[in-house]
């Protein structure tokens, strides 16, 4: 990609993290680790990556997005937001009562979602059902998921790992966002993964390692992906949990914490100041 699209990806993931920022606050509760380092590639996939129109969130020929870690909607609805399938506003009333963007992803109240989740481990397998609905009816769209970390320790995920690999559900990208952490500590010291990339190898699928917080590297990935016949992708995106906020980066405190007024006004000001370093 050029300097210019570099640029705007930034951009775009920068404003995805002031409305995590935003919405967490405001609701007094919610996920802003996982949020802040899936930011990346969710801005990548909604900006770049997908063939999506805020215009028509149901074409049937749409490319679809899973979040299967859905707890990490914030970041999800930020970049629904900002690519325009609803208003800003939405976003400051995350979470409250009657509100359209609720704590996880909900398909039936919110455009542009494709599938509710949050009970890890199950979107993974929704994703499967799609991509393989997508070979039955002969349409070309491609189904990408996002897995976290922590969420690759669910039984349910391998169990979809192997069906998507049995039916060669080429047409499906899963996403690891391996930001080593999940709810209770290092997913190292709960139940380590590694080796990721063998364990899914013998699963299958093809793997793809990077650097989840560079746009560079997930744009080969995501391009990588597109080429590979025969056989599912999944790429293992190496984040940082909190990414973009210091006192957030690396804390597994901040999984599911909303920042109080002053911890709030410290991670605006460092995300403004990033933004406006972008503008310059
Ligand atoms: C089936 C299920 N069990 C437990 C939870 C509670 N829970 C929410 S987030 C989380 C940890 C997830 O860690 P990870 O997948 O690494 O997410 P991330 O680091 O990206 O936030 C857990 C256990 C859940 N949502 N679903
Ligand atoms: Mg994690």
């Amino acid at each position: 990609m050029n300097n210019q699209e570099l640029l705007e990806l930034q951009k775009n993931a920068c404003k995805v993290r002031i409305h995590t920022i935003e919405g967490v606050f405001n609701a007094k509760s919610g996920h802003p680790g996982g949020s802040l380092s899936a930011a990346d590639v969710i801005t990548y996939l909604y900006f770049k990556e997908m063939n999506v129109d805020p215009e028509k969130p149901k074409d049937p020929s749409r490319d679809r997005f899973v979040l299967s870690k859905g707890h990490c909607c914030p970041a999800l609805y930020g970049a629904l937001a900002l690519k325009g399938y609803f208003s800003d506003d939405e976003i400051k009333v995350l979470r409250h009562i009657g509100a359209m963007l609720q704590g996880h992803p909900d398909m039936k109240n919110t455009p542009g979602v494709d599938m509710s989740s949050g009970s890890l481990g199950q979107g993974v397998s929704a994703a499967c059902g799609m991509a393989l609905a997508a070979k039955y009816d002969k349409a070309d769209y491609r189904v990408y998921a996002m897995l976290g970390d922590g969420e690759c320790e669910e039984g349910q995920v391998w169990e979809a790992a192997m069906f998507a690999s049995h039916y060669k559900l080429d047409n499906l990208c899963l996403i690891v966002d391996f930001n080593g952490l999940q709810i209770d500590g290092h997913v190292n010291d709960v139940a380590g993964l590694e080796p990721i990339d063998s364990k899914f190898e013998g699963f299958g699928f093809e793997v793809i390692k990077i650097d989840g917080n560079d746009f560079n590297q997930i744009e080969a990935a995501f391009n990588k992906a597109r080429t590979i016949k025969g056989k599912p992708t999944v790429i293992i995106a190496k984040t940082i949990k909190g990414k973009g906020v210091s006192y957030m980066e690396n804390q597994v405190g901040w999984h599911g914490k909303a920042p109080n007024a002053e911890e709030y006004k410290a991670a605006m000001d460092e995300l403004n100041a990033q933004l406006k370093a972008l503008e310059a």
